[in-house]
């Protein structure tokens, strides 16, 4: 029997983990989550508990963290760590919390794994990367070097780094991967997708930054599980794997199918004041991901995993709503 530690299994991508693993596998999680503005409880709703144990705590908090690591088994047992402060904005507004969560908690977390043994696998995003032009055909793979742009993404970097240097100094028995933009249900309403579906649903028009030419890669967040799992059962330690589903967009096109599929005019947005700093695009090559492990995405077709999204939060406003004020609130101090 395997236990996995899932760090931030509250947040968007977490919980979506912890589900796909009560869904596809017979371990059992135990998941670390603070419960900051971003983690909800009502994301690991229906969960049997005979699997699912849930510790509210911060990853920084070292004595919780090595009482956690203990009830671990090194032979069998895994961390698996997504917990991280991960908006942009906020790091604009206040970067503090990324250094202390995303750094610290991820020192915190690594220095518990090598004194236990435990093997460590880090999350981390295609941000570290930096950005690419719009019509650079080069896409990132895990030998593009680092040159992340924002707090969020800066720190993000410094603990892949961490990590790196843990499994060459000490033997950390560690994987990272890298992955582009999730979209898909439960995600807060503060990233890009679910803020422009639920201001449509509330009568808002749909806030796009700068021109809206900047792109992302999307991929639905069961697609970046099913690809963690396969790194925990087959990849490779000390080796990085990026995680991509060929999903470039702009960010007017993504906006413009959110308005279609609430059957509004795809031109019924408006153009707000940039993020200082905006990444122009992101595009992930994931081939190594694909040959050495087998993995392949479920969801080819975005403007139909899109479609199911929308369908979620019209459905779901009893998860969304009681974050939705507080969150365009900040954005209103913005001014976007
Ligand atoms: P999220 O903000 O939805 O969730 C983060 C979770 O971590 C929340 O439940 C929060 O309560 C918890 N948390 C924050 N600080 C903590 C602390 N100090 N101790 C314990 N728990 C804490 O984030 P997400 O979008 O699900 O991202 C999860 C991970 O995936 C992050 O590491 C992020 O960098 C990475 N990632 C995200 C994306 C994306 O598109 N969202 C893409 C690539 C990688
Ligand atoms: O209201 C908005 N209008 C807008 O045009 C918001 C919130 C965003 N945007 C733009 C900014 C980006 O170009 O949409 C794009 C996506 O924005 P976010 O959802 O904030 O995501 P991004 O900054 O790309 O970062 C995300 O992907 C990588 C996650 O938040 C990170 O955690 C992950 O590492």
């Amino acid at each position: 029997m395997t236990t996995l530690l899932v760090t931030g299994g509250a947040g968007f991508i977490g919980s979506n983990f912890v589900r796909h693993v009560v869904a596809h596998t017979d371990f059992d999680v135990i998941v670390l989550d603070k419960l900051t503005y971003a983690g909800n409880l009502a994301s690991l709703d229906g969960l049997p508990d005979a699997r699912v144990r849930f510790v509210r705590g911060d990853i920084a908090d070292a004595a919780l963290v090595n009482e956690l690591t203990r009830e671990l088994d090194p032979d069998t047992d895994a961390i698996v760590h997504y917990a991280a402060e991960s908006h942009n904005d906020n790091s604009l507004s206040d970067p503090r919390p990324f250094l202390d969560t995303n750094v610290i908690g991820t020192y915190t977390l690594i220095e518990a794994a090598r004194r236990r043994g435990i093997r460590f696998h880090h999350i981390s995003t295609d941000e570290v990367y930096g950005d690419l032009e719009l019509d650079d055909p080069e896409r990132f793979t895990e030998a593009t070097a680092y040159n992340p742009s924002s707090p969020y993404s800066s720190t993000k970097a410094a603990s892949d780094m961490l990590v790196r240097a843990w499994t060459r100094s000490f033997g950390l028995r560690a994987t990272i991967s890298n992955c582009s933009n999730n979209y898909g249900p439960y995600q807060h309403v503060e990233k890009f997708i679910p803020r422009q579906i639920t201001n449509v649903l509330r009568g808002e028009r749909p806030k796009v930054y700068g021109t809206g030419a900047n792109v992302r890669d999307w991929i639905h967040a069961d697609d970046h599980s099913a690809a963690v799992l396969a790194i925990l059962a087959g990849g490779r330690i000390g080796e990085t794997y990026l995680i991509g589903a060929d999903g470039e967009r702009s960010n007017l096109d993504v906006v413009g199918d959110i308005l279609a599929a609430l059957g509004r005019p795809r031109d019924d947005f408006e153009l707000v004041s940039d993020r200082p700093g905006h990444d122009l695009r992101y595009a992930i090559d994931s081939t190594k991901l694909r040959d050495e492990l087998g993995w392949r995405p479920r969801y080819s077709d975005f403007s139909s995993g899109l479609r199911a999204t929308v369908d979620w939060y019209r459905s779901h406003e009893g998860w969304w709503g009681p974050q939705k004020q507080a969150t365009e609130a900040k954005y209103s101090e913005l001014g976007r």
